[in-house]
């Protein structure tokens, strides 16, 4: 939009004035920040209308993308900067005496993720609205988010997270758009005027209540919408009679419980199965959405056979995929449609995104638990089940064994992949290596009888807040040599190849990489009280605290650095800060022993004489989405270290990219799709591949205690974990130990180790080398564009939505 200072500055004071009767000086922080947002969605609202009724007046097709988790984090910046008036505020707020650092400091994180899945969802709602796709976000508006991580002695203390305190500028809470979401109760068919007819009674009853925020494109027109479901009591439900007996308790005891499902966010912890509010939290969020999506659809005037030619729904992994069985149910017993007809529309409307291939984290729910909960839509999945098993069957000659192992209900479970796969018509994995895996190990019976479903979709990530807006320097930097067309064409980042070797840009990527440095280590300086060297390798893991994600790998490195320092403390290495920052499931407990493994280990180093100078270890708490918006920018060193075969993608290691650090790297994931764009030269890789990793896996002929016996390094630091050497109790990190020996070692960080240390030696001599460290920082810098997920989004678009993009006209 075009607004010069002084209108904004008009409008600005009016708000404030509206909202709060205050001058823009003596309001307070608070005050000064909801009033700016409140301006900006005025500013949205027309382009807002605009885009819904556009939609609807043209029958264009939209997606619905389905997720238990949209990790937007901070909204204040974006949404100036998609306005194009993030300068003029600045400039407005500068005049007005008013402190832009305070203000923005101000909004909570919206962080309503656990990680990679939930921020991929809100990079895809950016990258859908500046990309024109007509997609909008469907979740849950949760009470709290993952909670807060405070480390007291080293330890992860969890705090809940009430992101809502000081309200939320962005939403607009849809009274009149609420629907009605049945559990529990019975079902029976019922004979009337030649027609079957579903009876479902005795339910209990929930009222879905939308908030919707406004999802602003990059300097366009249009505003798609991001829905999110929060759970309270039918009016006619409350127990009037218990309270007029003065029963106030038992008056509210029904209103707790229906209030509890949009209440928190489940922490991502596959150890604990069948938990029922999470499945409630499931249902509810989906049965809402569909409800509120075949409203809309309704009003276009469209035959319904025609449905999945106007709508698409993608799930988010397992987690929404009872949506195929609701969207069954809305369209065979409140449409009155056929099996045959209902079928063919859901899975020409469903498409589902796998975000993992670890057998343990398939969702899977108890049969028992489920029909009393869901009784129709269990229903509805025993007979898609018995249709599928028996078309199994048949293709496989009355093959049980087949049947038995594709079968959607399995030993008292419902297997929640094999229900997605069934009921859509596109199964991606999330990168190439990851969709072979999928294809060929996991599903590969799957891949077998559908092979036309599966195909890949390599993540992607928004430059516009994991460069323009994170690290402005940078991105002015670029603008000035390349010109400004790679914010709307991410792929002209290409064209900085030709900069790669040259002196005089090297040296400006350097400042600002330094520059960064600086301010970071400012911060950590004044929030942590640990001084940190900005001229050192700023060396980053930071992704959620996982057995295969193996931040253990990189503290064993540490040990083994810190041992060598003190045999010899004249030991040449280039001065290094380890920085780690990583929430553990609150009830996985070899992640959090590895929390205090890091921070204990960090007391010790960091103030040992010997080692001070040469290596630091800082553990940031709370790691979330502004934390890393902080410290991505400042990386030297990016660590993606997975266990090859473990991490599906990952996509921290694309931002860390698009900021120019080097990444270390084994073959995992979209590592190895970074490798393939930025060559060998450019990148440094090291352990076990995928391939060997199965092998082993397969032949079980890994034996870690063989490593722990010949390699020294290793033998000495695996015994420094339980002698005392940490001046902790013996038992304090027992559980990793453990882990090693007697469990042999299930993610190979001892196999890894030498070639962990050599690759991190050849960092140590890269970096030294400052000319050829500039020139791959840039040539990753150049690379990452196809990393951006407007490309991603084009091709779920293309290939699996079928979504032209759509022009809104203002
Ligand atoms: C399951 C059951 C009960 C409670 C919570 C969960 C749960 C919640 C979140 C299970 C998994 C998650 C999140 C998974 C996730 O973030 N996966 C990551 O997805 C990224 C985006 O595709 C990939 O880049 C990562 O590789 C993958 O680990």
């Amino acid at each position: 939009m075009v607004i010069d200072k002084e209108e904004f500055k008009v409008d600005y004071i009016e708000k404030l004035q509206n909202m709060f009767a205050e001058d823009a000086v003596d309001a307070s922080r608070l005050h000064q920040y909801v009033a700016l947002g409140a301006l900006i969605k005025d500013y949205c609202s027309k382009s807002w209308i605009e885009t819904n009724k556009q939609y609807g007046k043209s029958k264009t097709k939209q997606v619905y993308y389905f997720s238990m988790e949209f990790l937007v984090g901070r909204l204040l910046n974006s949404n100036l900067v998609n306005l194009g008036i993030k300068d003029v505020c600045e400039e407005a707020f500068a005049d007005l005496g008013i402190s832009w650092i305070d203000i923005e400091d101000i909004e909570l994180d919206a962080g309503l993720g656990n990680g990679g899945l939930g921020r991929l969802a809100a990079c895809f709602l950016d990258s859908m609205a500046s990309t024109k796709v007509p997609g909008h976000g469907c979740g849950i508006r949760y009470k709290y988010g993952l909670f807060k991580q405070k480390i007291e002695d080293g330890y992860q203390v969890e705090v809940p997270d009430n992101w809502l305190k000081n309200g939320n500028v962005w939403e607009i809470r849809k009274e009149n758009k609420a629907v009605e979401v049945r559990f529990y109760g019975e079902v029976y068919l019922k004979e009337e005027n030649g027609e079957t007819k579903v009876i479902h009674e005795n339910y209990q009853s929930v009222r879905a209540v939308p908030y919707d925020t406004p999802i602003k494109g990059y300097k366009n027109n249009t505003v798609n919408t991001l829905r999110l479901w929060s759970a309270e009591t039918m009016e006619e439900d409350f127990d009037f009679s218990s309270f007029s007996q003065g029963n106030y308790a038992k008056a509210g005891e029904e209103k707790y419980s229906v209030e509890a499902i949009s209440q928190v966010l489940y922490p991502d912890d596959s150890y604990e199965k069948g938990r029922l509010l999470r499945l409630k939290q499931e249902y509810f969020f989906v049965s809402a959405g569909m409800q509120s999506i075949m409203k809309s659809y309704k009003k276009m005037n469209i035959s319904l056979s025609e449905f999945h030619k106007h709508v698409a729904v993608q799930i988010n992994d397992t987690h929404p995929a009872v949506a195929v069985a609701e969207l069954m149910r809305l369209l065979m017993d409140e449409q009155g449609l056929t099996w045959d007809e209902a079928f063919t529309i859901t899975t020409g409307t469903m498409a589902y995104t796998n975000h993992t291939i670890m057998a343990e984290a398939l969702e899977k729910w108890p049969v028992e638990m489920f029909k009393k909960l869901l009784p129709r839509i269990y229903m509805i999945i025993e007979e898609i089940n018995r249709r599928f098993c028996n078309e199994v069957y048949h293709k496989y000659n009355g093959d049980w064994n087949k049947v038995n192992k594709m079968s959607i209900i399995h030993d008292e479970y419902i297997r929640m992949a094999y229900l997605a796969i069934v009921g859509s018509h596109s199964v991606n994995g999330v990168a190439k290596l990851h969709t072979e895996l999928l294809k060929h190990q996991e599903l590969a019976d799957f891949y077998e009888f559908f092979p036309e479903k599966f195909n890949n979709k390599t993540n992607g990530i928004t430059h516009r807040r994991w460069l323009l807006n994170s690290n402005e320097e940078l991105a002015d930097l670029i603008t000035e040599t390349i010109g400004d067309k790679w914010i709307k064409s991410p792929n002209e980042l290409n064209k900085l190849m030709d900069y790669a070797e040259d002196a005089a840009f090297q040296e400006k990527t350097q400042d600002i990489k330094t520059n960064n440095k600086i301010t970071f280590s400012n911060y950590i300086l004044s929030n942590y009280g640990t001084e940190i060297d900005p001229s050192s390798i700023f060396d980053v893991h930071v992704k959620r605290m996982h057995a295969y994600k193996r931040q253990l790998l990189n503290v064993f490195n540490i040990m083994h650095l810190y041992n060598q320092l003190r045999e010899n403390p004249n030991l040449d290495i280039v001065p290094r800060t380890f920085i780690f920052g990583a929430k553990a499931s609150p009830s996985y407990t070899l992640a959090k022993e590895t929390i205090k493994l890091i921070n204990t280990l960090a007391k010790k180093i960091n103030n040992d004489p010997i080692a001070r100078d040469k290596i630091k270890i800082v553990f940031l708490e709370n790691y979330g989405v502004s934390i890393a918006e902080k410290i991505i920018p400042c990386a030297d060193v990016s660590q993606q270290i997975s266990t090859a075969s473990k991490e599906a993608s990952g996509t921290g290691n694309m931002k860390f990219m698009m900021n120019g650090a080097i990444t270390i790297a084994t073959l995992d994931g979209a590592n190895v799709e970074i490798f393939d764009a930025v060559g060998k030269e450019n990148i440094v890789l090291f352990g076990l591949t995928s391939q060997e990793v199965i092998e082993y896996y397969k032949n079980r002929n890994y034996r870690a205690s063989d490593i722990y016996n010949s390699d020294m390094r290793l033998n000495c630091i695996v015994n420094q974990l339980v002698n005392g050497f940490l001046e902790t109790d013996k038992m304090e990190f027992m559980t990793i130990y453990d882990s090693l020996i007697p469990h042999n070692d299930e993610f190979f960080v001892l196999k890894d180790f030498d070639s962990y240390v050599r690759a991190q030696s050849e960092i140590d001599s890269l970096f030294r080398q400052k000319s050829i460290w500039q020139k791959m920082s840039i040539t990753n810098i150049a690379k990452s564009g196809i990393f951006s997920s407007d490309n991603t989004i084009n091709q779920y678009a293309k290939e699996i939505w079928d979504t032209p993009t759509f022009r809104i006209k203002l």
